[in-house]
């Protein structure tokens, strides 16, 4: 493996896929932080095992786990799923792992951003992770691509979304915020974003959904299901905090124009009614530097935009909401070649983040 360090992606002709592009796989890791997954992480493994297994079902699946973890992933997990032993501080893979992108010639290499756990000594989630920030370098040489060291510029996966025709979406609460390149103007952030995914336009949504503590990634409030048309987290309820985040995202997609010059076209997914966390689950959780991870009555950020396009399905959460079906149905008509598969995610949720958040695709 080369570690590239005096070129970029698009100086030398390679860009990000979208994500509804074919893929040569996945990649998630097996979680077992206790201050992140209740009770030790019993529920969330085995939320976890169903999303691989339904990614598994169209695409090659790579799953890390510690070595206390080994054996117990290696047995949940079936055969066709590969498990490689390797150090992580938690399991967020959209994060952390390799931004992956390729060139005409079909040649695939990664990309390895600054990881800071979302935001460091300014408003982090947790401290150290240092072994985050060593996964995508790590996942590069086990896949055999070379990779773009780009360790001084601080971006999570789940904060950028691409259409694969040269347009980037992201928020600003998030890309702009004092935790990640407070350094850097939003004119620099766009040029690193173009120079490292091959696009040449940014969209800028405001902000995410209510209360995300990764500061609104755009993958939990909106996706491009193709190239210029989007899915976008929305609520009718003109009393809930979300209205206004959702309605002034729409009104930024209705004014902009893609990389391509199009209007982008909006499909409204209605949200579930608010998810909190309740005294029980809070009571599964440890303490991250003597302070609760999560306090009773918290709202997650509960969103069915979270999914992940699979070769063969659309893999998205439920939350034992009457939205759910709603939700689904939306979805398997925007995407009527792939199979719609739903797979009940509180558990995954409690941890932060939700199935995009936990996986990260290998372009082939
Ligand atoms: O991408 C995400 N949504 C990850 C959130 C991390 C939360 C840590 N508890």
């Amino acid at each position: 493996m080369n570690i590239i360090k005096d070129s970029t992606p698009t100086a030398d002709g390679f860009r990000m896929p979208a994500e509804y592009e074919p893929h040569a796989g996945c990649i998630m890791i097996f979680p077992e932080r206790p201050d992140s997954w209740q009770y030790g992480g019993y529920a969330a493994r085995k939320a976890f095992v169903q999303v691989a297994e339904a990614i598994a079902a169209s695409e090659k699946l790579t799953v890390c786990a510690s070595a206390r973890q080994y054996d117990n992933a290696r047995a949940l997990l079936s055969s066709r799923i590969r498990v490689v032993e390797m150090s992580s501080d938690d399991a967020w893979a959209r994060d952390y792992c390799p931004t992956f992108v390729r060139n005409g010639k079909g040649e695939v290499r990664g990309i390895d951003w600054g990881f800071n756990a979302w935001g460091g000594l300014y408003d982090g989630l947790y401290f150290p992770w240092d072994n985050d920030n060593r996964m995508a370098r790590k996942i590069c040489d086990l896949m055999d691509k070379d990779v773009y060291d780009k360790r001084d510029f601080i971006l999570e996966g789940g904060s950028i979304h691409v259409d694969g025709e040269g347009t980037c979406m992201t928020t600003e609460s998030c890309l702009l915020s004092k935790g990640r390149n407070p350094q850097m103007s939003r004119e620099q952030i766009e040029s690193v974003l173009m120079q490292y995914l091959g696009v040449s336009r940014v969209l800028w949504l405001p902000c995410g959904i209510y209360h995300d503590e990764t500061n609104g990634h755009v993958d939990n409030i909106c996706a491009f299901v193709r190239p210029g048309e989007v899915a976008l987290a929305w609520t009718e309820d003109e009393e809930d905090a979300q209205y206004e985040m959702s309605r002034a995202c729409l009104e930024y997609l209705n004014s902009a124009r893609d990389a391509k010059g199009r209007r982008i076209t909006v499909h409204k997914l209605p949200l579930p009614k608010p998810v909190t966390v309740t005294k029980e689950e809070c009571e599964g959780l440890d303490a991250c530097w003597d302070e609760p991870t999560r306090t009773a009555g918290e709202r997650l950020a509960a969103s069915y935009v979270n999914f992940y396009i699979s070769n063969g399905n659309i893999v998205m959460p439920k939350f034992g909401d009457p939205a759910d079906d709603k939700a689904r149905d939306i979805l398997q008509g925007l995407f009527p070649h792939r199979k719609v598969v739903q797979i009940y995610a509180r558990d995954i949720l409690i941890g932060g983040g939700n199935i995009h958040c936990i996986t990260q695709q290998v372009p082939r």
